[in-house]
């Protein structure tokens, strides 16, 4: 071996093995009450959605009953749940949030 050489030791060192978050869902249900614009006003100011995707979102969850609006961590899902539950109560609607783990 030259002065130049380097020598390679085998890695001994292995990361601990963190285990992956569980991941949530926040899903967005529909009702007879809130009205449509609302519900888009509300998305895009929680969820920073834009028009276009509140709009669609709110309208699946019309056409279909629920639509999943984001998914993320637990502490997040469960605050933005409630955050947006807060501002349709606020307003005397019964918008309705839940925060659910994946599977
Ligand atoms: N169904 C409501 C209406 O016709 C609108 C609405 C859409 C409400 C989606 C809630 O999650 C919802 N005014």
């Amino acid at each position: 071996m030259s002065d130049n050489d380097v020598a390679l030791k085998p890695k001994t060192k292995t990361k601990p093995k963190l285990d992956k978050p569980k991941l949530y869902k926040v899903i967005l249900f529909n009702d007879d009450f809130t009205p449509r614009e609302f519900v888009i006003v509300v998305l895009k100011a929680v969820f920073r959605m834009s028009e276009e995707a509140g709009y669609r979102v709110m309208m699946t969850a019309h056409k279909l009953g629920s639509c999943v609006v984001v998914v993320c961590t637990k502490d997040i899902a469960e605050t933005k749940a409630k955050e947006a539950m807060d501002f349709g109560k606020e307003a005397g609607y019964p918008l309705m949030f839940t925060a659910e783990p994946e599977e």
